[in-house]
């Protein structure tokens, strides 16, 4: 009986660091980039630019309609992930690597309890956390994954991050057909139980 004791003890202990393991990098947040299309910096979505991009990326006839192009702004687009527990760790970005120079930046709002004494200066409350350097001049879609876990701020059921997408290559010759840097989805992964960053 003794030895039946500590068997179930041993499951529940085993049983218990599996679901701790299984809170870190879920989905706490997920956007298709068509959704955001023509909001808040973000460029068309390439259904709408012209009848010419079919084929765009490859992805249109692949069945994914819409993911966004830098074409329509030259600036940054932003997009504010909520959830309702948990600390963001991972940013993943689905981008396109195409024939121009599609490097960006991201960078991250800080949390408003982490700002504590900071300025109003709003640059001040942006940090960046990571960059993408072009690749490839060929289309490549690719799937980047940004570490968060070293901006402890973004902790324990902040619920809210912004994100700033900043493309940094020239304007490449197709641009005005093509637009550049073809966004298709973004997630936002993190731990769901608060227990850790
Ligand atoms: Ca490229
Ligand atoms: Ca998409």
């Amino acid at each position: 009986m003794k030895k039946l004791a500590f068997g179930i003890a041993s499951l529940a202990l085993i049983l218990s660091a599996t679901v701790a393991l299984a809170a870190n990098n879920q989905s706490l947040d997920y956007v298709e980039a068509e959704d955001l299309a023509e909001t808040n910096g973000w460029g068309l979505a390439v259904s709408d630019i012209t009848s010419s991009t079919t084929a765009y990326g490859g992805i249109l006839t692949s069945g994914d309609a819409g993911m966004v192009t830098t074409l329509g702004y030259d600036g940054a687009a932003e997009y504010t992930f909520t959830w309702e527990q948990g600390a963001a760790q991972t940013l993943v970005i689905r981008h396109l690597d195409g024939f121009a120079d599609d490097s960006f930046v991201v960078d991250a709002y800080r949390d408003p309890g982490y700002g504590q004494g900071k300025s109003n200066n709003d640059q001040e409350w942006w940090v960046k956390v990571g960059e993408y350097n072009d690749q490839y001049s060929t289309e490549e879609w690719i799937t980047s994954e940004f570490d968060l876990t070293g901006y402890g701020h973004w902790a324990k059921g902040t619920g809210e991050m912004k994100v700033k997408i900043t493309r940094t290559g020239a304007n490449w010759s197709g641009y005005e057909i093509w637009g550049q840097l073809a966004i298709d989805w973004m997630e936002l992964k993190g731990n769901t139980n608060n227990s850790a960053r």
